[in-house]
């Protein structure tokens, strides 16, 4: 994936979400938030020929070797594109529950049990102040840990393998629990895909964005 980038159509229906999060959040928050994250993300780039061919990995993970002009709008809106990606395809309707596997054991290894790391991420989302994700993140040695960034900054730079990823941001819930941040991380909770984030656990030991 590199410029032009594309909106990455959702798997499901606006609607699939609810009761948890309702249709006008996901709709306003995917086709209104993200589109224009990858609309700002391709007009950085649109003058930048040498940068067009770059994977939006790579362009993150080498913030600071881009051309002064283009760093910051990289780093908002190309993060604003990652992190949504992300964010939306660890979604599924009802959610589907964690089965035995390698994420368990880690997760049991590294937090004493499921609900202890669903406490800590629920945490770490709560102490975000104003904007950002909380994340949940392997190391290259598969060892999980929470992970927190503001605004939209990704955890790319840190070369570290995500997991699950929660927006924090008021958009995300706003319009449905208004500033009732913890209850829209508990019905986040309810959502989310377990398969596909032992998928992307399944990655750590091959995760390098230097290469990227
Ligand atoms: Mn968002």
């Amino acid at each position: 994936m590199h410029y032009p980038f594309k909106l990455q159509p959702l798997p499901y229906a606006y609607d699939a979400m609810e009761p948890f999060i309702d249709a006008k959040t996901m709709e306003i928050h995917h086709s209104k938030h993200v589109q224009t994250y990858v609309d700002n993300l391709n007009k950085a780039l649109e003058t930048q020929p040498d940068y067009q061919n770059w994977s939006l990995e790579r362009l993150l993970y080498n913030l600071d070797k881009l051309p002064q002009s283009i760093q910051a709008p990289v780093r908002n809106s190309g993060g604003g594109v990652y992190n949504h990606n992300l964010y939306f395809a660890i979604m599924t309707p009802g959610g589907k529950a964690l089965t035995d596997g390698t994420l368990k054991v880690a997760i049991d290894r590294d937090f004493g049990s499921f609900d202890e790391m669903l406490a800590q991420l629920k945490a770490a989302g709560l102490s975000v102040f104003g904007s950002g994700w909380a994340w949940l993140v392997a190391d290259s040695q598969g060892k999980l840990s929470i992970f927190k960034s503001p605004n939209q900054d990704t955890q790319i730079p840190a070369n570290l393998t995500p997991v699950i990823n929660l927006d924090v941001w008021e958009h995300a819930y706003y319009l449905k629990v208004q500033n009732r941040r913890a209850e829209y991380i508990d019905n986040f909770f309810n959502v989310i895909d377990w398969a596909t984030a032992q998928r992307n656990y399944d990655k750590f030991a091959q995760t390098d964005f230097s290469k990227a």
